[in-house]
């Protein structure tokens, strides 16, 4: 049988690697995107990469998707069966500093692809387009859990921009009967998370305090609540999304959510550092440590509120409802909270070991 093919745009992120993964352990034939950088940073496919001299079945292509001919070539070269879109400037906080850039690329860059669909698969309507959404789109909206009919009310740059790009995938696919469709997927962590999102930022942290590599860790509003899930296995509700008969869009989430002081809480349990909150005279909270453990040593300040570090506007309650997905996709998160943080300070650990 011929071999599915598919497209990656943002093959080089978190879900990218995971997503290839999954689609060569399937038998497709993978294209993914990656973009010029001075240095090269495919550090979470090296593993996977093969030579495009040998008989690969990945193979990367330079792209960007601020770029039209570019995204128009790409497409129309590999001639692909379903192409995700994981491309995005996917950091909330620095959505405020590059709110235009942010906009060009997790908005204008969804558009840029579907036009390309529109234009080089009118008559066959073979491709497949998957649009990776976020729960970011409902913002602060009241109609808690959210579920795929609760009213959105995005607040970043970062959540506006990708609201753009949910309904411009919901207005080709009605226009134009393109099989596009969004996954709103909700946060997923796992021990390849970029370094700035709160839950690898803590645990890089609290492994280095422990080595004597970082004094303190920084930290923005404690009290902010997300729904954690394992990104391995959101990868594959993202794949089931683009193997039904219709195209539809899909809440992915775990159902249960956790405070950021609750995460941290638990990071420093699991490596055994007993500490005690309290609170400065402006109010910012910080942690002490209660006793020698590592290198951190008895009354040292370990985690800090930094004003640096709290954003503009703030989501504050983040929960998902995804029975939709369990229904139709046969779909649910097997990977708890608590799994998920064990295997990541299990591996950062392991990396420090490497690294030193
Ligand atoms: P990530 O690790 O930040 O990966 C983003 C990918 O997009 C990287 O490969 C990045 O390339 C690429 N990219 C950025 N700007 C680009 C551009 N202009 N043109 C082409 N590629 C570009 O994000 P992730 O956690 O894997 O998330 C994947 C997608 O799901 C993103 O769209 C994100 O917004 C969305 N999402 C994520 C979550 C989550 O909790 N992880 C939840 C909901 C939705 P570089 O490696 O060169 O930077
Ligand atoms: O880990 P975060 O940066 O993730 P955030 O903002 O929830 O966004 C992630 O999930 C979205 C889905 O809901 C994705 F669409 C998006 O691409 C990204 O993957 O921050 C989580 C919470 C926030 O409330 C933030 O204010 O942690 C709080 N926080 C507190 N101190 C911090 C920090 N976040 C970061 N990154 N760094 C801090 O020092």
């Amino acid at each position: 049988m011929k071999k599915k093919v598919a497209l990656i745009f943002g093959i080089t992120g978190q879900d990218g690697s995971y997503l290839t993964e999954f689609l060569l352990n399937k038998n497709y034939f993978v294209f993914g995107v990656k973009r010029r950088t001075s240095l090269i940073h495919t550090t979470r496919i090296d593993h996977i990469y093969e030579d495009r001299h040998l008989k690969p079945n990945l193979i990367l292509k330079y792209g960007d998707v601020t770029d039209f001919s570019n995204v128009f070539h790409i497409i129309s070269e590999t001639n692909p069966d379903e192409i995700y879109n994981l491309a995005a400037q996917s950091n909330v906080g620095v959505s405020f500093e590059l709110p235009e850039y942010t906009a060009q690329t997790d908005s204008i860059g969804t558009l840029r692809i579907l036009e390309a669909i529109r234009i080089l698969d009118k008559k066959k309507k073979k491709i497949k387009f998957y649009q990776a959404s976020t729960s970011e789109i409902f913002g602060n909206s009241p109609d808690k859990p959210y579920s795929e009919k609760s009213r959105f009310a995005p607040a970043s740059p970062y959540g506006t921009a990708k609201l753009y790009s949910y309904w411009i995938t919901k207005n080709y696919r009605e226009a134009y009967s393109i099989f596009a469709a969004n996954g709103i997927l909700f946060n997923h962590e796992s021990p390849r998370r970029g370094e700035n999102f709160i839950s690898r930022k803590t645990i890089i942290g609290i492994i280095n305090m422990l080595h004597g590599k970082q004094k303190c860790l920084y930290l923005g509003n404690l009290y902010a609540r997300r729904d954690w899930g394992h990104a391995k296995e959101f990868v594959e509700a993202q794949w089931k999304i683009l193997q039904q008969k219709k195209p539809d869009d899909f809440v992915i989430a775990t159902g249960k959510n956790y405070s950021v002081k609750d995460l941290v809480n638990l990071v420093l349990k699991k490596v055994g550092i007993r500490y005690i909150w309290k609170k400065d005279k402006k109010g910012f909270e910080y942690a002490v440590s209660l006793s020698d453990k590592g290198h951190i040593k008895k009354s040292q300040v370990i985690i800090k509120q930094d004003k640096t570090y709290f954003r503009p506007n703030e989501v504050h309650d983040l929960k998902g409802n995804y029975s939709k997905a369990k229904r139709i996709l046969k779909w649910k998160p097997k990977v708890s909270f608590d799994q998920l943080i064990t295997e990541m300070i299990k591996k950062e650990t392991e990396n420090h070991k490497k690294l030193s």
